[in-house]
């Protein structure tokens, strides 16, 4: 049997819940062969961040030439690249190595204790270089203000902002409405043929760590498997909506379930 090979180019999370740790664990529970390139060394916990080591580049370039070297890789993601010299390497190596390949950016800014997983000036270049390279980019009410330069304070601004994201690249952007002050988790993905929703009733006063990098390592599987970029995040949805309902509690931590869906 062949599993469908994906790969994710992100930080580590230690504590399991975000990341490359929280990537691996879709993967499996989408039955998905994954690989990994390693941006970043975190340590960390749900509650905070206590450092941060950057990978060097070159290491970056060529965990990905390697992997892309002996397998196929059907679809790929990334998530914290932290620095320009970082992004640099991760631009080379896509261009030269897995071009043409479906790609989930996730583009990681801040993490959900506040410290910053990407430096400001590394910003303009996931801009200019990544984004118009991506399949699909998913970020967040902070992020998609980041990257459309004006605040997203509601429904009809995230909607604002998403046809002007999409129109601006010619990419397909999902805007995340998990952070806005709604009754149900909506998202928006915004592509050439339109707008379409994804809409699941809200899971109230749970909001653990590591949601974001599950969403998108979901979405990646589903490309993998040949699914439409529509029915990839329907999938997804469904999955990480099943991995915050059923979340447990470590110490006062929320903690996402990434084997929801197997039991
Ligand atoms: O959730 C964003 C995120 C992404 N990648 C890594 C992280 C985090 C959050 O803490 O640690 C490695």
């Amino acid at each position: 049997m062949k599993l469908p090979i994906v790969l994710s180019i992100a930080g580590s999370d230690n504590s399991g819940g975000a990341g490359i740790q929280a990537d691996l664990k879709t993967f499996c529970a989408f039955r998905c062969y994954g690989t990994t390139a390693i941006t970043c060394i975190v340590a960390e916990h749900p509650g905070k961040v206590k450092s941060i080591e950057p990978v060097p580049p070159r290491s970056v370039q060529e965990q990905i030439e390697l992997v892309a070297e002996a397998f196929p890789v059907a679809a790929f993601k990334t998530g914290m690249l932290y620095s320009q010299e970082i992004i640099e390497a991760v631009l080379q190596s896509i261009e030269t190595h897995l071009n043409g390949v479906p790609f989930v950016l996730d583009p990681v800014m801040v993490a959900s204790s506040g410290v910053s997983l990407l430096q400001p000036q590394a910003i303009e270049m996931i801009h200019k270089l990544l984004i118009p390279r991506a399949t699909v980019v998913t970020p967040n009410r902070d992020e998609a203000a980041l990257l459309w330069g004006k605040p997203i304070l509601n429904l009809t601004s995230m909607r604002e902002a998403g046809l002007d994201l999409s129109h601006r690249y010619q990419v397909p952007f999902l805007m995340k409405g998990g952070h806005l002050k709604t009754d149900q988790a909506i998202d928006l993905l915004f592509t050439q043929e339109g707008e379409e929703s994804f809409i699941v009733p809200r899971i109230p006063n749970v909001d653990p760590h590591g949601t974001g990098c599950t969403y998108s390592a979901a979405m990646t599987c589903g490309l993998a498997q040949g699914l439409k970029l529509k029915e990839s995040i329907r999938e997804a949805k469904r999955y990480i909506t099943g991995a915050i309902e059923n979340h447990f509690e470590s110490r006062g931590y929320q903690v996402l379930n990434h084997f929801s869906s197997l039991h």
